[in-house]
């Protein structure tokens, strides 16, 4: 590991598909982009739609929210396919081509936290983070499980342990395939059901308001983190909550644009954005 400073290059590097083409390569432009819980290694990861993703953003710095490598999955059973490595990659590209890369680890991969304040190549490790916006707010950042001890375990395990969850990602899975089948984009079903599922909603709720309490305790305006697999933008006497979501189920992100303003990324709004500028230019090409 080598201390270095990200180089100033363009951050999109990459020619756009034609000379005038319109939108140009990165769909999604904002000041700060923060993801997490992408789980590589995990087989319900979804980095074909991450790589998609990250090939449409361009942002002064990318926030890595924890849970990035699944190392419980990884040595359960060890498989890295050809897209999780080339999600690694694609990082690294974004860190070395002028894009403040920050890497908060989580409980997943736990590991990485003894190298905090270390870099990994290009990409910085903070075990938490202070983030100021462009509007002067200052947010804390982390990945949220420190909160765990708050909340009454017996619901998290129900819904998030092995066996609930994997079956909610195994129907999650099949809708999908089925969905793709019939032309329709990615749906997380397995939110669906998680909202309609009581004791889901109430380790939500707790999380959610014990994440903001810290915040409030701490003295920030608010907070963003992963960790739940629930995205999620809140406001509560005058804190505000920022859930990044996931990469197995709900494929979201959040976007500061450069007045501070956040909101939260649906992957499935950005394929029916693509979509709509398509058929916009084909029926200019038409008229
Ligand atoms: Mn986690």
């Amino acid at each position: 590991m080598t201390k270095m400073t990200a180089s100033d290059q363009s951050a999109n590097n990459r020619p756009p598909s034609s000379p005038d083409s319109n939108p140009p390569a990165s769909l999604i432009k904002g000041r700060t982009i923060w993801i997490s819980d992408i789980h590589l290694g995990y087989r319900d990861c979804k980095a074909e739609y991450l790589l998609e993703f990250l090939d449409n953003i361009n942002c002064d710095t990318l926030y890595l929210v924890g849970d990035i490598i699944d190392m419980w999955a990884l040595k359960r059973k060890f498989r890295w396919p050809q897209q999780h490595y080339q999600v690694m990659l694609k990082l690294y590209e974004l860190a070395n081509s002028g894009t403040r890369v920050i890497y908060v680890p989580g409980n997943h991969d736990e590991p990485m936290r003894r190298f905090c304040g270390n870099f990994f190549g290009p990409i910085e490790i903070i075990e938490e983070h202070v983030y100021t916006c462009a509007n002067g707010k200052r947010y804390l950042i982390m990945h949220g499980d420190a909160m765990d001890a708050y909340i009454n375990l017996s619901h998290l395990t129900r819904f998030f342990g092995d066996i609930g969850y994997n079956l909610l990602l195994f129907i999650n899975r099949w809708a999908n395939r089925w969905r793709k089948w019939m032309g329709q984009p990615y749906f997380s079903l397995a939110r669906l059901i998680k909202e309609n599922i009581k004791g889901a909603k109430d380790a939500i709720e707790t999380y959610q308001n014990e994440a903001m309490d810290e915040a409030r305790r701490r003295g920030f305006d608010g907070v963003i983190c992963g960790h739940i697999h629930y995205p999620a933008m809140l406001e509560q006497e005058g804190i505000r909550y920022c859930n990044t979501g996931d990469w197995i189920e709900s494929c979201t992100a959040i976007v500061e644009d450069f007045s501070g303003e956040m909101r939260l990324l649906h992957y499935s709004d950005q394929v029916e954005w693509q979509r709509q500028q398509v058929a916009s230019k084909d029926t200019a090409q038409a008229a």
